[in-house]
């Protein structure tokens, strides 16, 4: 957009920002990532601010390190608050398929929602013990089905489409989310890769360029996230779900929802 468009558009909203705040934000939303400010960075990232490559995902792993924790049986509850329906307060907003569904259809039966872990657990292997199988940040209510055809997939793109999965493709080596989850997928695995790095008992969770990571502690495809993480920018359901893991269960924060340009400051 010229720079006299924006001045103009500045000048509207100032005299008319009611009527304007519906018209801008769609347009905010869309914009690929680049610096952002937040109301953290005095605060809680004060520490990381102006860093960058292995620097600032050090610093970034300790900020975030400081957490508290909960129990997998926790999850459940804790994922009808974090994911529930904005237009629905009994459902939550299943992964993948985005279908909104009952909350007390928890469970493990076919129409059922289940508890996701977007870092699957075999990479890794840290299993469903209090730690990185039990972390909100990367852990959403998903379909029984679809989490069981996503499976321990690592992420790339290309595939058919996931039966009910809301156009999220898969294949024999790899799942791709639909694209409103691109971003958010990209952005739970580079947290996990900062949170963990074998320091507290757990393997060091890192991103590769591979898929077929096996049990590896490695999630792939590096280069296919860092596009999804510019594709797909936090939307305000992400943000809310990153203040209410932060406010109410483990007062620590996704800093790529915050700052997605970190992410590529980091990789
Ligand atoms: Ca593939
Ligand atoms: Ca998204
Ligand atoms: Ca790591």
């Amino acid at each position: 957009m010229p720079a006299t468009h924006i001045r103009r558009w500045k000048t509207l909203a100032l005299s008319t920002s009611a009527v304007l705040v519906g018209l801008t934000l769609p347009t905010m939303a869309a914009t690929p990532a680049s610096a952002t400010t937040t109301a953290y960075d005095s605060t809680y990232y004060k520490n990381a601010v102006g860093k960058t490559g292995t620097s600032l995902k050090s610093s970034l792993h300790t900020i975030i390190s400081s957490q508290s924790k909960i129990s997998y049986s926790a999850v459940w509850n804790a994922l009808m608050v974090t994911d529930q329906d904005p237009n629905n307060s009994n459902n939550v907003i299943l992964l993948y398929s985005g279908v909104s569904r009952a909350k007390s259809l928890n469970g493990g039966d076919v129409g059922d929602w289940n508890r996701e872990h977007v870092w699957a657990k075999s990479h890794g292997d840290f299993g469903e013990v209090t730690g990185p199988g039990t972390d909100l940040h990367h852990l959403r209510p998903a379909d029984v089905q679809v989490n069981s055809i996503r499976g321990n997939l690592d992420f790339d793109n290309g595939g058919s489409a996931v039966t009910n999965g809301g156009g999220s493709k898969v294949d024999s080596d790899s799942f791709e989310p639909r694209d409103a989850d691109k971003g958010d997928v990209a952005r739970m695995i580079l947290y996990m890769a900062v949170r963990y790095d074998g320091g507290d008992g757990f393997a060091d969770l890192e991103p590769d360029e591979k898929v077929n990571n096996g049990s590896n502690p490695y999630i792939g495809k590096l280069s296919v996230l860092k596009e999804w993480n510019d594709e797909d920018p936090p939307s305000a359901f992400e943000e809310k779900r990153n203040q209410v893991i932060y406010d109410t269960y483990q007062h620590n924060r996704n800093p790529f929802i915050d700052h997605p340009e970190w992410v590529d400051a980091i990789w």
